[in-house]
């Protein structure tokens, strides 16, 4: 039997299930790529504070791409179980998604969903590249924008569903926030920027709307979820007696740090743990440049020593005194004024359990667009301030090997970090 509404009862009474009506939840936010990792994090922050606090903060989940997500979550009524993967792994049933589509597929019911005046946040989960960014703005050569500036009904991009969108909710000027939950410095900046910038060429006023209604606050985003596997479904179906094909899995550790900035309500995050700031830029700072650059760092590394998993390449003493040495002779000089050292030995303790298998291929992914977020900042500022860049430029290099199987392919590098001798020679290994 598979997990759905009515077959919900039937679960395993050892799994908990939500204490809410999930039938009678209706939709107040809408979700862009409804993938594993908010299925793992933001929807479960958001069934926390419907359980705490009420209120109709259902999930509109959008696959922006493939249908595969939004038809085995639809199949199930929405609901999933999240594997939470401790000593002895535990198990929830979410019941915070309450509808689904996909936007190659749906796109007026995507647009009729921004613009619904019951829903008043988005939230996006789309990747580095779903922002289609050149140098921190929008880039208007993009195939995705040129496609959805010929084409707004039937947007491809996440910033075209959301202009357009936009669009159609300026009919009743209802206010909005949009909440950018990818690992990217000034995400929430750089998003309103790329939507402004969109609806500017579609209507200038959208766009001016945009401007006085429309909040983008900045965000930071934490937990470990490896890509769901046949050994997390096997272990779900098991401890659910029910089958999931939309389950996920994921560390026990979770945060979530939101701008305070509002345009309309919000659920109760912030009874649930979700730390609602004045500025996030602190803890987002910490997170980028100590988890996900030492997190690329194995990855690169990691995956050349043959190893598969972050937990592996945690145990290999080289890989281990390497992040060491980054974290004290170059991320703590380079990032004054927060808690390096502490942050990374708690850190290196969630990379090192041994229950989560994260694939080092996973991180290993779209290295360019990663690395400018997570690495360059940092190098650049060292090289700036005369610190050293020695092990950063060597996880550079690492990354252009992997990619040149074994040699360094420099074309790959931005034209302000190949151009700039202190930061290629650290590249190439010549600075040490
Ligand atoms: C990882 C992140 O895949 C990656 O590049 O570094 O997804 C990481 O697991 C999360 O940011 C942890 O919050």
């Amino acid at each position: 039997m598979k997990l759905s509404l009515a077959t919900l009862k039937a679960a395993s009474p050892s799994v908990r299930t939500p204490a809410y009506d999930v039938a009678r939840l209706r939709a107040g936010m809408v979700h862009l790529g409804v993938g594993a990792f908010h299925r793992a994090h933001q929807a479960i922050f958001t069934d926390d504070a419907i359980e705490a606090a009420g209120g109709d903060w259902g999930v509109v989940g959008v696959s922006m791409r493939q249908p595969d997500v939004a038809n085995a979550l639809s199949a199930q009524d929405g609901l999933y179980t999240v594997e939470t993967l401790d000593e002895a792994p535990s198990y929830r049933v979410a019941g915070a998604i309450r509808a689904t589509l996909t936007l190659p597929q749906d796109p007026e019911a995507v647009l009729a969903a921004i613009a619904d005046p019951a829903a008043h946040i988005v939230t996006l989960t789309v990747t580095e590249k779903g922002y289609c960014l050149a140098g921190g703005t929008l880039d208007l050569q993009h195939p995705d924008i040129v496609h959805d500036l010929a084409h707004p009904l039937a947007p491809r991009s996440a910033v075209g569903a959301l202009a357009q969108g936009l669009a159609a909710r300026q009919r009743h000027g209802a206010p909005m926030t949009i909440i950018s939950c990818d690992n990217m410095v000034e995400n929430g900046a750089r998003l309103g920027r790329a939507v402004h910038a969109l609806a500017e060429r579609l209507d200038p006023g959208l766009a001016a709307w945009i401007e006085t209604s429309i909040a983008f606050p900045e965000t930071m985003v934490d937990s470990i979820v490896p890509a769901t596997d046949a050994a997390s479904r096997a272990r779900v179906a098991q401890a659910l007696g029910l089958t999931d094909e939309a389950s996920v899995q994921r560390e026990p550790y979770g945060q979530w740090v939101i701008e305070d900035r509002f345009a309309g309500p919000r659920p109760a995050w912030d009874q649930v743990g979700a730390q609602i700031v004045a500025d996030v830029a602190p803890h987002r700072r910490l997170k980028l440049h100590v988890l996900n650059a030492s997190h690329s760092a194995l990855a690169y590394l990691g995956l050349v020593r043959g190893h598969e998993f972050v937990h592996q390449a945690m145990g290999d003493a080289q890989i281990r005194a390497f992040l060491e040495d980054l974290v004290e002779t170059e991320l703590a000089p380079g990032l004054p004024g927060l808690p390096v050292r502490d942050y990374w030995a708690k850190t290196a303790h969630r990379f090192a359990n041994p229950m989560v298998d994260h694939r080092l291929a996973q991180i290993a992914q779209d290295g360019g667009l990663k690395l400018a977020e997570r690495v360059y900042p940092v190098m650049i500022a060292n090289a700036r301030d005369g610190l050293p860049i020695a092990r950063l430029g060597a996880i550079v290099r690492a990354w252009l090997e992997h990619m040149g199987a074994g040699s360094p392919d420099l074309d790959l590098l931005p034209q302000e970090i190949r151009r700039d001798p202190i930061l290629r020679a650290a590249i190439l290994g010549a600075a040490q």
